[in-house]
C-alpha cells in the first residue's frame, strides 16, 4: 500500500504530517527540477511555513524530461517523507506542500498554464548548473535553450500573464552558481531579447530574480532508504522519500516581485545581500566536496564519510577551506569561517548518509569554476599558493582519463578527448584552462602551479595504479 491522501490516517502516530488542509491550498509556486534536493529543502521549508499558518503556497513541480518523479509522486497525491539521518538516529516528517508533478515533455501546455495561473507568484528552479544552458563564456547557448528548456515555458507563460493583466513573477534560482539571481536575470533577458523582444521591458518592470544560497546534503535515494522509510511509516510504501542530514540552511535575497511564503518564520534567512554566504558555501563546502570526490575516488573510497575519515584527505579538505577558500572571502557580520570549516568536516563525517563520491564527481566542467577556479584566481592576485586545489585539479585530470569509470559531464566527450590527447598534465591544464579551452577565462596557471599539478598527478596515478 502506497503513502497517499487516503492512507495518511494509517501512519504511526509518531510520524509528523501536514497540519493544514492540503485540498484548500492554492498553488503559489511552480518549481522546475523537482529532484531529491528540492524535496528535502525548499518544499520542506514551504511545508513548515504552511504548518506554521501560511496559506496558498502549494507547489506544482515540473520535470522537464524524465517522468520518473511524476510516477513516484502523483500516485501519492504529492506526499512524501523527509528522513533526517545522523549517527544519533533519524527523524521523519511527511511533507504536504507538493500538489502535483508535471512532465514538460508530455504536457507542455499544462506547464505553461501552471506558470500563467493567477495564484502563481513564484517560479523556482533546481535544474543543476548545466540546466541554465550557458556557453563557455557564460552567455546563453541558444541551441541548448530550445523549446524544452525552462526559458521557453516561462516566456510563454509571461506572455499570457501580460496579456491577462496579471502581475509578474519572482524567478528564484536554487542552484549552486555564484550570483545565481543576477545570472538568471541576464540569461533570461538574452533569451527574451532574441525570442520575444517586446517582453523585455515588461519583464524588467514586473519580474525579479533574487539570489539564494541553498544548503543541505541530499544523497540520491536508494532502495535501502525506501525500505527503511516504509518500515518507519508502518508499512506504507513511499517511492518519493528523501534521506538527508539534520542541517539545512537557506539564505535568500529579499527581492520579490510579489508575495512570498514566510520562510523566515521557519529558519530561512532573508537578507539584503547573499554574496558572502553564497561564496563561502560554494568555495568551502562545495569546493571541499569536489576535492573529496576526485581525490577520494582516486584513493579507492566510495562515500564522503569514508573519504573524510582518511587523515590525508581530511587535512587536504581542511586546507582547501581554511588556507585557500576562506582567505578569499570577506565574511558577513557574525559569519565565522573557521567555525564553518569545522562544522563542514563534521557534516561530511555523518556516518548515516551514504553520499556517493561519484554523485559529486558529476558535471565537473559546470561546477569547478565557482568551486575552485575563482578561489585560485583570487589567491593568485595576492600570490598565495593553493596546494589543495591544485591536488584536486590533478585528481580531476585523473578522473577524466576514465580512471573512475565513464565520465558523466555535459562536456565529457570534449574533456576526455582533450585529456587523452595531452597525457602530460602540464599540457592538459593548458588545454583545459587557457586559450580557447572549455574552462578558460577564470584562472591562469603559473609555472609553480603547473609543477604542483604534475607532482600531484604522478602521486595520484601511482597510488591508483598500485591498487590496481
Ligand atoms: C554536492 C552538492 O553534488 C554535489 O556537487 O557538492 O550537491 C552539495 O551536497 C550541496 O550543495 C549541499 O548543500
Amino acid at each position: 500500500m502506497r503513502l497517499s491522501a487516503q492512507t495518511l490516517s494509517r501512519l504511526p502516530a509518531a510520524v509528523a504530517r501536514p497540519l493544514y488542509d492540503r485540498d484548500a491550498q492554492q498553488v503559489g509556486i511552480v518549481h522546475f527540477g523537482i529532484g531529491a534536493f528540492h524535496r528535502a529543502h525548499q518544499a520542506w521549508y514551504t511545508d513548515a511555513a504552511m504548518n506554521a499558518g501560511d496559506r496558498d503556497w502549494a507547489i506544482t513541480g515540473v520535470s522537464l524530461r524524465s517522468p520518473g518523479v511524476a510516477r513516484q509522486m502523483n500516485p501519492q497525491d504529492g506526499l512524501y517523507c523527509v528522513a533526517e539521518q545522523s549517527g544519533d538516529g533519524s527523524a521523519l516528517r511527511v511533507v504536504g506542500s507538493v500538489r502535483n508533478v508535471l512532465v514538460a515533455s508530455e504536457e507542455p501546455d499544462a506547464v505553461i498554464a501552471a506558470v500563467a495561473a493567477p495564484s502563481t507568484r513564484i517560479v523556482s528552479l533546481t535544474v543543476t548548473e548545466k540546466g541554465y544552458c550557458r556557453a563557455a563564456n557564460g552567455d546563453l547557448d541558444f541551441a541548448q535553450a530550445h523549446s524544452l528548456s525552462f526559458y521557453y515555458f516561462v516566456t510563454q507563460a509571461l506572455l499570457r500573464r501580460r496579456a491577462a493583466g496579471l502581475p509578474g513573477l519572482t524567478l528564484m534560482p536554487c542552484d549552486n552558481l555564484a550570483d545565481n539571481g543576477a545570472k538568471l536575470r541576464a540569461l533570461m533577458l538574452q533569451y527574451l531579447a532574441r525570442h520575444e523582444p517586446d517582453l523585455v521591458a515588461w519583464f524588467t518592470a514586473h519580474c525579479t530574480c533574487p539570489s539564494t544560497m541553498i544548503d543541505r546534503i541530499v544523497p540520491a535515494t536508494t532502495e535501502d532508504d525506501r525500505t527503511m522509510v516504509a518500515s518507519a511509516l508502518g508499512g506504507l510504501q513511499d517511492e518519493a522519500c528523501v534521506v538527508t542530514e539534520p542541517f539545512s540552511q537557506w539564505v535568500i535575497e529579499d527581492h520579490f516581485a510579489g508575495p512570498r511564503p514566510r520562510w523566515e518564520a521557519v529558519g530561512a534567512q532573508l537578507v539584503q545581500d547573499v554574496a558572502a554566504y553564497e561564496t563561502a558555501k560554494l568555495r568551502m563546502l562545495n569546493g571541499a566536496h569536489s576535492l573529496l570526490a576526485y581525490c577520494g575516488l582516486a584513493a579507492g573510497h566510495t562515500f564522503v564519510h569514508e573519504a573524510v575519515a582518511d587523515p590525508t584527505l581530511q587535512a587536504l579538505a581542511t586546507g582547501l577551506m581554511t588556507d585557500e577558500a576562506a582567505r578569499t572571502i570577506t565574511p558577513a557580520p557574525g559569519q565565522d569561517l573557521d567555525a564553518y570549516a569545522q562544522a563542514l568536516i563534521a557534516r561530511f563525517a555523518n556516518p548515516a548518509l551514504n553520499h556517493r563520491l561519484i554523485q559529486i564527481a558529476m558535471d565537473g566542467s559546470q561546477k569547478l569554476p565557482q568551486r575552485w577556479l575563482e578561489t585560485l584566481a583570487a589567491n593568485a592576485a595576492t600570490g598565495r599558493p593553493c596546494p589543495a586545489i591544485l591536488t584536486g585539479i590533478s585528481a580531476w585530470l585523473h578522473h577524466l582519463t576514465g580512471a573512475n569509470g565513464v565520465v558523466d559531464d555535459p562536456l565529457s566527450h570534449q574533456l576526455t578527448t582533450l585529456v587523452a590527447r595531452h597525457p602530460d598534465p602540464r599540457d592538459a591544464v593548458h588545454a583545459l584552462f587557457t586559450g580557447d579551452g572549455p574552462l578558460a577565462g577564470v584562472w591562469e596557471p603559473t609555472e609553480a602551479d603547473l609543477g604542483a599539478v604534475v607532482a600531484a598527478f604522478a602521486k595520484i596515478k601511482e597510488g591508483s595504479d598500485a591498487r590496481g
